[in-house]
């Protein structure tokens, strides 16, 4: 073992970048979003690895989680995701912590398909030939004009015949301009393309159902948080009552936080982002927790953290390909994905780990840490 290489440090970055537009969902207005960056080193050899989450979580990785992992077999990349999730034990996983994780966790999974030169999904292994995408942004600060251009810009242009937009205006209180909006949606993208809600638990469950009903007429497949993720029985009531597929997951920051939504019977398809849930290592244990009910899994957000480990899970349903994620990625990271025909096939081109490198001259401006 002692030939093993070892993990020699970490250090952290941090970077905000404006939206290009302001942007709301149901319950939450931002304009910025920020990204944490991790970059874990061995011999001559570098994995990077990112979550979005507030520049605190850069702290909590430099404190908590980078003395821990350095020093560790560099290839034994669940022995440390193990040691990382006892270090926070007192801290608290759920939140900031499990994104601290997460991020250096990416970065241990990219370093070490770097050191073997291999694809991430190579080492991984893949268990499909392409991650389908779908195209999510439909903010409810877009004016129709806004959204018609967004729209078509994913089916267009990309041939992304998948798309979301938020719903639950105001937390739920603009009922009527949600209908509207989603009937315009269904207008710009025609009867062929599959047409998704988020309405980020802004809805009681009683509207919930009502509002389900309305958009099972406009032919909507996708009914993501319809009320809170936080109340699995009132989630699994809705499931019950709308013929609409119901989604939750992407505040899981723990294995049982999606045991415990599986359980309760809340989703049709559990959604787990890489970022937030303790990384690729604990993505891909999510994904069998579905698969063992019969359920898919889709991955949320941050498109090019999740890409390798979305092509190596049977029963992935997609991967969001997210307005601002996929502009900031674009932005700080060279190697990105196309989403051409609305599915992308990481590592086709043959670069190690993720595939990605920071591109320091464009993201130098947006570094705040
Ligand atoms: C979401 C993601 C990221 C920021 C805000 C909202 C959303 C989604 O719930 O699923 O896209
Ligand atoms: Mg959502």
């Amino acid at each position: 073992m002692s030939h093993a290489p070892v993990v020699a440090g970490v250090d952290t970055s941090v970077f905000t970048v404006p939206t290009d537009a302001p942007e709301a969902d149901g319950t939450l207005t931002w304009d910025s979003t920020t990204l944490v960056l991790a970059t874990v080193r061995c011999r001559d050899v570098t994995g990077l690895g990112y979550t979005y989450a507030p520049a605190a979580t850069a702290r909590v990785i430099e404190d908590l989680l980078a003395g821990v992992v350095t020093g560790l077999p560099a290839l034994d990349v669940p022995r440390m995701n193990e040691a990382m999730h006892r270090a926070v034990r007192n801290a608290g996983l759920p939140g900031v912590g499990a994104q601290a994780i997460a991020a250096v966790d990416i970065a241990l999974w990219d370093m070490k398909a770097r050191l073997l030169d291999l694809p991430l999904v190579h080492l991984l292994g893949a268990a499909r030939d392409e991650v389908p995408v779908y195209g999510s942004g439909g903010f409810t600060t877009y004016d129709d004009g806004q959204q018609e251009r967004q729209l078509r810009g994913w089916i267009e242009t990309d041939g992304i015949p998948r798309v979301k937009i938020k719903i639950a205006e105001s937390w739920g209180s603009r009922e009527e301009r949600d209908l509207r909006r989603v009937a315009k949606a269904r207008a710009v993208i025609g009867d062929a393309a599959e047409l998704y809600v988020d309405a980020n638990g802004g809805y009681s469950a009683k509207q919930a159902v009502r509002v389900g009903r309305v958009l099972a007429g406009e032919g909507v497949a996708w009914f993501e948080e319809p009320v809170s993720s936080d109340h699995l029985a009132a989630l699994a009531a809705v499931r019950d009552h709308v013929t609409l597929d119901v989604a939750a997951g992407e505040y899981g920051y723990t294995l049982p936080y999606f045991e415990h939504m599986l359980a309760a019977g809340a989703v049709d398809c559990l959604q787990a982002d890489v970022t937030r849930c303790g990384g690729i290592t604990v993505w891909l244990r999510a994904a069998a927790l579905a698969q063992a009910r019969g359920l898919q899994i889709s991955g949320h957000c941050a498109p090019h953290a999740h890409a390798h480990a979305a092509q190596a899970v049977p029963n992935l349903r997609h991967l969001e390909w997210f307005h601002d994620h996929v502009r900031i990625e674009r932005l700080l990271f060279d190697g990105v994905l196309a989403p051409d025909g609305g599915a992308v096939v990481p590592g086709a081109n043959g670069a190690p780990g993720l595939g990605l490198t920071l591109n320091t001259e464009r993201a130098q401006p947006y570094r705040v840490g």
